[in-house]
This record gives C-alpha cells, structure tokens and sequence, in this order.
C-alpha cells in the first residue's frame, strides 16, 4: 500500500471495478425498503460547473447512505437535450445541434464517471432520442383527443428582418438578438395544455407535501394564484338588451366607488369601439407592440384611452365610460376591470393622468381617510356613501353585494386563477415535434400510434429560422384520416414537457410497448429529489401535472411525483476586476489571483498573480461565465481527486437539514 494518497490511481480503479460489477445497478425487489434518489438531470452545455458537482454529490451521499441502511436504492442520470443553446452553439460553430449535443454529452458523462457517483448507468437517457420522446408524442395525441391540450391564436414576439419568432431571452431591449430589428408581436396559432383544469388539485396537494420545502411551496402557491371574488356584469350602453361587461374583482365592496371602467386592448369591446376612431385603432396596435414577458408589463408606465362607450352601473345605473388600457390582461378574469381610483393603486395613478374622478367609498374602522386622498387607500374597512350597503365591513359587504347582484343576474361569485394554460408550441427547431398532422378537409388530426415517432431529422444546417421548416421531406405527409395530402406541425414542444416526466421513465427506460409499465409503480413517488431552487415554479409545477394527467391515464398509481425536495442553494464564488479604458470591467479568474486574508479569513487585498498588481474586490457573486469566477471542478478532482472534491463541497456549506428522512408516503410503498 501507497504511504500517500493518490487518488489518480486509486479511483479509476474503483471505478472499473463498480462499472465491470454493475456495482449501481438497480432492480426492483420487494423484500427491501425502496430508495429513489433522484437529482435534476443536466442540460448537456459543454461541461460540469460545481452547481452539478454539488447537486449531484448531495444526491450521491444520500443513495449511498440509504444503501447501507439495506434499501433498494435507484439513483439514475440523463440529459435534459433538448433546447434552444444547442442552435446558438450549432449557428456558431457551423456543426449540427445534434452533434454538439451528443458530444456534449460524451464528456459531461465522462466527467460525472470521473467524479465516482453510485449510478446506474444502465437506464441513462437523453431526452432528444426518438426512443424517449416517441412517448411524449404518444401522450400528447391522447391528451389532444382528451380536449386537454387545444389550439388557439397567441401572441409571440417576431423578429421582421429575420422573419422569425424570438424566445423571451433572444429581445433584447426591444430588438432582435441577431437583426437588432424592432420587435414586434404576432399572433400566431399555438397549443395549449389545459393545465388550468388542474388548478385546484395543483394547490390542494401542496398541503399533502410534508418534505418540501415550506418556502417552494408558498412560491407555487403564488403562482398558482387563487383569487376569491365576484363577477359583475355591467350593462352596455347602446347595444341590445341583456349585452353587458363582465368583470372580475376581489373588491366588490368598492362597486359604489367605480368611475370608470377598463378592458385589454385585445377585449372584443376594445376592438369594436376601434371600428371607426383610427386613434384608438393606433392606440391598441401600439399596446399589442412590445414584450410579452410579464416582468415587463408590471413596471411599464400606466397608459389607456376613452372608447366612447358607456356602461351602466348595476346599481345606481349611473353611465361610466369605457376605457382600454394597457395595465388590463386579457388573459386574467374577464379581461376588464371596475376601477376604483380612490381604493386601488394602478387605478388611483391612472385617474389621476385622465382626470378622472375619485370617489372614496372605504374608510378605516377606527378613523377617517386624508382629504383630499394623496393615495389610494387599498386596506378593507366599512363602506360609506354605498347606498344600503352603507356601514357594513368590507367582508360582510362583498358577500350581501354578491348576493344582491346574484338575484338581480347581474353576478355571481367567483374564483379564479392567476395560473395560465400552458402554451407549449416553440417555433424551434431543435426540440420534440408536435404529432399533428394539418389536413385541409379533416383539420388537425393527431399522428397515429402506429406512426410514432415523428422524427425530427438531425442532418440540418442551421441558419435563421428552422430549418424543418423549409424540409417538404419533413412536413408534406398524408392525412391519416382521409389520405389526402396534408401537411406536418413543424413547431417542436417547451424543452419544459420533456423534463416533465423523465423522473417516470427511469423506471422503465427500455420499454418500447408503452410510456411506462408496472415499474413505474414500484419506484415511484421519487423519495428525494435534489436541485437548484431556481426550478422551484415552473418545473416542479409541470412535472406535478404531468404526474396527474400520467395517473387520469392509468400510467402512475400515485398523485404527486416528489415526496421529499431539497433545494440546494446558489454555488458562489469571490470575484476580482480590473476597470478598462472603455468603462468596461475585466473580469479576473479567482484562480489566477493571489489574496491576502485577515485573521477572520476576509480577504482585504488580491493581486494578478501573472504581473503581481493589485485587482479589485469585487464581492462573492454566484458562479457564472459573465463573472469569470467559475471553478473548474475539473481541476479540482484532477490534482486532488473526486472524494476530496466532493467532501469539500459538501463541508464547504453544509446542508443541516439535508432531508427529512424517508416519509411515510415511501415506507407505505415498500409495505406492498
Ligand atoms: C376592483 C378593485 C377595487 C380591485 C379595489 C382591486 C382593488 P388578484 O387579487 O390578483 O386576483 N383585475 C381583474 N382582472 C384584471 C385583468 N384582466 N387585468 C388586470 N387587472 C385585473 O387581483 C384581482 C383584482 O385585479 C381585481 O379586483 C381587479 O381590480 C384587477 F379597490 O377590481 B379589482
Ligand atoms: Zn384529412
């Protein structure tokens, strides 16, 4: 035996040994207790950044850990493969999105081998490979024939010099990435899951998630978004009889304040009122102009126009105007709001640039409002000048204002969510195809069982657009209905549907009869599954509804996919700058700085160790490229080795709660 450590020699070998043994291998056996350990799988970017290496080494302890104690531990690994980068890189670097994928995913796999992981390797899959997403396709036409996924017109943003559509991340600043074009939006037809229908099942099971984290589960709460309140219907003005405005609000006890009223641009009211007023025609094109990402629509300045109609009150039948305006979304509630100036604050801003009227209808219980209202005034209360309902609270107002509207039939209680279908066409190239087929007599009709796959042909060039796009050899087909000729969806799926339900198919990942078989049942609910908080909404939301629409299939016996989360925090390292003539920062490589440290380990002074001048602090930043203070994990196991790697990034930030043990919802399952 070595007097010194020398894991270059030392880990290779056992990592032979546990490959030529199948050390990881994992098969279902029910006479031990079952252990899923399941860390999110990586998108094959290049290389491991230490977020993988710490992600990964988290997971690995605890299925190492959990196979001591006697589980039947299963802890796989796959490639989220999919995905718009790998067009960038391929546009770049004039290769295949293919090609750059799969060598990608030679090397990262490589890396984690070299990092010594208990995986079983045996049931890797990538996500781009027709034997995977043939399923997915599979589950969509059963899903489309459901009613649970449709069609219909939304709105992206288009790049008119490119003549393309551009993701979110692709307008910068109002422009195309690549054109430096205005952005434009265009509608256009997309599909849709009907994951709304699943709303309320969505938030209910939330509470049945004891070994989530409470802080991932109020941030799907939020985003889940239920809003208790009233539907009013406002009757038109100069149209027939029994035509009225719905709108949807949670403060029904401010109807007595409503001066005016607004709707979305895209509201059926907004775009007959422009029938015939060419400014407000122009208004509401310059609305439907610009990102349709909702950060942007929060800060953007308040802006609206009078269409010159007029709704009546439903109780004191007073008219109030109509407007649009730009801070109304057509896709929440009715697309229309009551405005109450005095008790909301976008109202509030936006009466006061219109000059419109104010009128106070809430007071606080114990005091009066400021006169004149410097703000509005959003807090419940007692209601005043509101007619009967006069003195009452604001709770016990919107209940009896619901009620009188009820039997009026000028409304009724509602509930509504913020939570939106989900729209999954992508006008990509390199992701999965949707299976429809477009026939000009028969409509869309989904791709026969038979014909699945849809394959999406990975010999293309690259350039702007997708190239399936201009591939008749891809689109024109037959209609499977009627045989006459039709035309393929050349639009490909959200990378998201992939990762949706990979967790499911690492049970079964050869079976080529079927999305999933008995298998899936043994191993699922995943025991722990481990990864960046990041993923906390939108992932985890729609993998926990693919969870449900794979159980109202009859594909998974279970009703939640995770039954313990933990949520690794942001891998951070120091940064170092130099400024440069132009004002731009050069970022400086941690490791080619030497450092001063004192005695509490800060670090008050750092020096280029190349020309020994001094560089600028520049605080502990999360790792990324932009900053230059990535460290190469590689490095690290390469002079060191992977167990000294992976000690040190488990003690360097220790996880106190790592997990919460095996839940009962795990034990219940090895019982069976
Ligand atoms: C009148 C009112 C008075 C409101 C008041 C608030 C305060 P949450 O809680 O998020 O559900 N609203 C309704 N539909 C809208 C739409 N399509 N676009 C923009 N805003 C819309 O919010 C419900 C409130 O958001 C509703 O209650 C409505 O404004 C507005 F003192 O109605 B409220
Ligand atoms: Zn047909």
């Amino acid at each position: 035996m070595d007097a010194i450590y020398r894991p270059e020699i030392i880990e290779p070998e056992a990592q032979r040994n546990w490959e030529a043994n199948q050390a990881f291998k994992a098969g279902e056996d029910t006479s031990k207790p079952k252990y899923y350990c399941l860390s999110m799988f990586p998108y094959p970017s290049g290389k491991l950044h230490m977020g993988h290496v710490r992600n990964y080494t988290i997971g690995d302890v605890l299925a190492r850990y959990h196979r001591m104690k006697g589980y039947n531990v299963l802890q796989p690994m796959g490639w989220d493969a999919f995905g718009l980068p790998a067009e960038n890189a391929a546009m770049a670097n004039n290769v295949a999105p293919a090609g750059w994928t799969y060598a990608n995913i030679d090397y990262m796999k490589k890396q984690l081998k070299s990092l010594g992981l208990a995986i079983d390797w045996s049931r890797e899959l990538a996500t781009c490979k027709p034997d995977y997403y043939r399923w997915e396709q599979w589950l969509f036409t059963k899903l489309f024939e459901k009613g649970l996924i449709y069609k219909k017109m939304s709105t992206v943003n288009w790049d008119p010099v490119d003549n393309t559509v551009l993701a979110n991340e692709q307008v910068i600043d109002g422009r195309g990435w690549r054109s430096g074009a205005l952005v434009e939006k265009r509608d256009i037809p997309m599909y849709f899951f009907r994951i709304t229908d699943y709303a309320e099942e969505l938030l209910a099971e939330l509470d049945n998630l004891p070994g989530w984290p409470e802080r991932v589960k109020t941030m799907q709460r939020n985003w889940i978004g239920k809003s208790f309140g009233v539907e009013i219907h406002f009757p038109l003005q100069a149209q027939g009889k029994g035509d009225v405005l719905k709108v949807f609000t949670t403060r029904a006890d401010t109807l007595f304040g409503v001066t005016y009223v607004a709707v979305a641009a895209e509201h059926p009211l907004a775009q007959q009122a422009a029938e015939g007023n060419a400014a407000l025609a122009a208004f509401i094109a310059e609305c439907k102009q610009g990102s349709v990402a909702e950060a942007d629509l929060a800060t953007m300045e308040k802006k609206g126009m009078d269409t010159g109609l007029k709704v009546y009150h439903p109780f004191t039948n007073e008219p109030v105007p109509v407007f649009v305006a730009n801070y109304v979304l057509m896709g929440y509630g009715e697309g229309a709001v009551m405005a109450v100036p005095a008790h909301d604050e976008r109202d509030f801003a936006f009466a006061e640039k219109y000059g419109l009227p104010i009128k106070a209808v809430i007071k606080p219980a114990d005091g009066d409002l400021e006169r004149p209202l410097q703000a509005a005034y959003t807090e419940l209360g007692v209601l005043f000048d509101s007619g009967d309902f006069s003195g009452r609270t604001s709770e016990d107002a919107i209940d009896k204002i619901a009620l009188v509207l009820g039997n009026l039939g000028l409304g009724e209680k509602r509930t509504t969510f913020r939570l939106r279908d989900w729209g999954i066409s992508r006008q990509r190239y390199w992701g999965c195809p949707i299976p429809i087929i477009h026939c000009p007599t028969c409509g869309d009709v989904p791709v026969p069982e038979d014909q699945l796959p849809v394959v999406l042909p990975e010999d293309v060039r690259i350039d702007v657009g997708s190239p399936i796009k201009k591939m008749p050899e891809f689109y024109a087909c037959s209609c499977p209905k009627c045989g006459g000729k039709a035309e393929r969806e050349t639009d490909t799926m959200d990378t998201f549907v992939e990762s949706s339900w990979y967790y499911a198919r690492y049970a079964c990942p050869d079976l080529d009869r079927g999305m999933l078989d008995g298998r899936a049942n043994y191993w699922l609910p995943v025991d722990q599954y481990i990864g960046g908080i990041e993923h906390a909404i939108l992932h985890l939301l729609y993998a926990r509804f693919f969870h449900k629409l794979m159980r109202d299939q009859g594909l998974v016996s279970t009703n939640e996919p995770f039954a313990n989360l933990l949520t690794q925090g942001m891998v951070v390292a120091e940064t170092y700058y130099r400024d440069q003539a132009d004002g731009k920062k050069l970022w400086i490589n941690p490791a080619d700085v030497d450092v001063e440290r004192n005695d509490k380990g800060q670090i008050f002074a750092a020096r280029l160790r190349a020309d020994g001048q001094p560089v600028v602090i520049g605080g502990i930043e999360k790792m990324s490229k932009s900053k230059n203070n990535g460290v190469d994990p590689q490095a690290l196991i390469d002079q060191y080795g992977a167990d000294t790697a992976r000690l040190f990034m488990m003690f360097a930030a220790p996880r106190s709660r790592a997990w919460n043990g095996p839940t009962p919802a795990s034990k219940a399952r090895t019982a069976s």
